[in-house]
């Protein structure tokens, strides 16, 4: 299995101005506000707060970049601000639409993660992000966070709910906590397949 050896933040990007870009691959952690993205990141780079992780829901707004060094290469990680988050303008919600999509349309061949709180059933915006992924035919990994909130029953029938909303099936749905680390050797195994 591959180890995150270094961790650095790079930079935030409001627009795509922004962007950074480089021959690297690039793996993005999109998913509604909220649901543990930052989090993720941080178990994920075994880092106390590599991406500050929001006590407000709603806080990640612009997309922020990492550079992640492994003994398997190099790739850049990207946070994607959240979205569904109900006290935000129209405005904001359509400005995170752009961003979003001009970040996926900007940054050739990124795979990416998308995170969903276990406990819900996916909203149509998660489902509206999943077709999007689809039809751009660019890789994306179903994650289900917060499986410390829920008995093992539980989590294996929300992982049902989760797979039938998606129309993908049950093994595309990775379980994990970020707060408990579980589930992190499964998201590396992903990450190794996806720098080989
Ligand atoms: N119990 C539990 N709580 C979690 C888990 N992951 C995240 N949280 C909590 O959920 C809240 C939101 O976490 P964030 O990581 O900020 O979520 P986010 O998706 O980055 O949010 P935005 O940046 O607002 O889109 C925080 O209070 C976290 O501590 C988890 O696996 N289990
Ligand atoms: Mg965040």
């Amino acid at each position: 299995m591959i180890n995150i050896k270094d961790v650095n933040f790079i930079t935030s990007a409001a627009d795509k101005g922004g962007f950074f870009l480089d021959s690297r691959v690039q793996v993005a952690v999109a998913g509604k506000s909220n649901v543990g993205k930052s989090s993720f990141i941080n178990m994920l780079v075994n880092r106390g707060n590599a991406a500050r992780v929001s006590g407000t829901p709603g806080r990640t707004r612009l997309i922020n970049f990492f550079d992640i060094r492994t003994n398997g290469g190099d790739f850049v990680l990207t946070d994607l601000p959240g979205y569904g988050y109900a006290k935000v303008s129209k405005e904001q919600k359509s400005g995170w639409g752009k961003l979003v999509e001009s970040y996926f349309e900007t940054v050739a061949g990124v795979s990416v993660f998308v995170l969903v709180d276990i406990r819900h059933t996916p909203s149509p915006d998660d489902i509206k992000l999943i077709e999007y992924l689809y039809y751009k035919t660019l890789p994306f990994y179903i994650i289900a966070n917060k499986a410390d909130k829920q008995s093992r029953a539980q989590n294996l029938k929300s992982k049902k709910v989760i797979a039938d909303a998606f129309k993908v099936g049950e093994d595309n749905v990775i379980l994990i906590s970020s707060i408990k680390k579980t589930g992190r050797d499964e998201v590396l195994d992903i990450i190794e397949k996806i720098l080989s």
